[in-house]
């Protein structure tokens, strides 16, 4: 049996003694070499490497810290455990609770959720609450609810799941020998930028610059303002006022990185690069961190030394984007003639 998450980095955790921890398996996720991509952006091969955090349990890397989460609302004796969601983070609530036997309710914002994600919650048994509005809309109905209900909330807001967060940091510097050059990423609500900064600089060592990348119709970071009306095709950074903002702008700062935005168009395009020409399919808010490393290179600003890009999400999370594409497939008869 893999052991837990939270058993392997036990050290480098505040976890209190004789925590029963609720795990379905998390971490340890493929680091993978993209010597296409690398290529593409006119870098060294084998100086860019993918991680993939869809290969987590729930298909993305929400369940590194949802299992300190729920093992401490679990231990803690709670009600329920509810959260506000894009999708990923209610899919991995609800698996987590249904392990714990805890009930689960999530917020999400109706119409803009993928629909695997919105199947896990169905699956596990989760209490599906469509809320009218954005994800902010959801996220001030879940904290009042929680409030008058006195359940636990799992959002990013809780510590302990940017403390299990941070071990993506960790598996990554381990199995590189030392932490990457630059790290690209995508941007939402900035809790997992925030919690990777932590991690690294808990290691010490080389630190990397920190580049995050919001969607163009979804930029808080980057505009200095909330957005009121976020708009893009990457549902799961579809976040106008971030939580984590302060986490961001410190982990920018503090790394000498930078926070930028990238066209749906181009969030899109390396969502397509990835699945055709390095075999890696990722929902298309992941891709979002692939597509300003592309979009740096492209502008003859390549970085330096190691890049890591981290996929935060399973491809198929989301299996109606890609029938967005031009798709044609041969219509044959059982014993019929085949076009190749
Ligand atoms: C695939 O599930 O906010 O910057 O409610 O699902 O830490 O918010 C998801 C966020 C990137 C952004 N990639 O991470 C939610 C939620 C994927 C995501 C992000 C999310 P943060």
């Amino acid at each position: 049996m893999r052991r837990p998450l939270l058993e392997r980095f036990r050290q480098r955790l505040s976890l209190p003694a004789g925590l029963s921890i609720v795990s379905l398996g998390e971490g340890a996720t493929p680091l993978v070499r993209a010597d296409r991509l690398a290529r593409a952006c006119g870098l060294e091969e084998g100086s860019v490497h993918l991680k993939c955090e869809g290969a987590n349990p729930t298909g993305s890397f929400k369940d590194r810290g949802m299992t300190l989460a729920i093992s401490k609302a679990l231990s803690c004796g709670a009600k329920g455990v509810l959260c506000a969601s894009t999708g990923n983070t209610a899919a991995s609530a609800a698996a987590y609770a249904a392990r714990a036997g805890l009930p689960c309710a999530v917020f999400l914002p109706e119409g803009h959720v993928a629909l695997g994600k919105l199947a896990q919650a169905l699956m596990h048994g989760a209490r599906v609450i469509q809320v009218a509005g954005s994800f902010d809309d959801a996220l001030a109905l879940a904290l009042r609810t929680a409030k008058e209900r006195g359940w636990t909330v799992v959002n990013s807001s809780n510590p302990d799941r940017l403390e299990g967060q941070k071990t993506a940091a960790f598996e990554i510097a381990e199995e590189l020998g030392r932490a990457p050059d630059h790290q690209f990423m995508p941007v939402g609500n900035a809790g997992n930028i925030t919690a990777y900064w932590r991690g690294y600089r808990e290691l010490g060592g080389v630190l990397p610059r920190m580049m995050g990348f919001q969607a163009a119709g979804a930029a808080p970071l980057v505009l200095g303002r909330v957005v009121a009306k976020p708009k893009t095709v990457a549902t799961a950074i579809r976040i106008g006022n971030p939580v984590s903002r302060e986490g961001a702008l410190r982990a920018r700062d503090e790394s000498g990185g930078a926070i930028g935005k990238v066209a749906d168009a181009q969030i899109l395009s390396a969502y397509r690069f990835l699945a055709r020409e390095e075999g890696v399919f990722c929902e298309p808010s992941s891709a979002a961190g692939v597509a300003g490393l592309i979009s740096l290179c492209r502008a003859r600003k390549q970085p330096r030394g190691v890049v890591v890009c981290i996929l935060t999400g399973h491809g198929l999370k989301d299996p109606q984007t890609p029938l967005t594409f031009k798709f044609k497939p041969q219509r044959v008869k059982a014993a019929g003639a085949v076009r190749l």
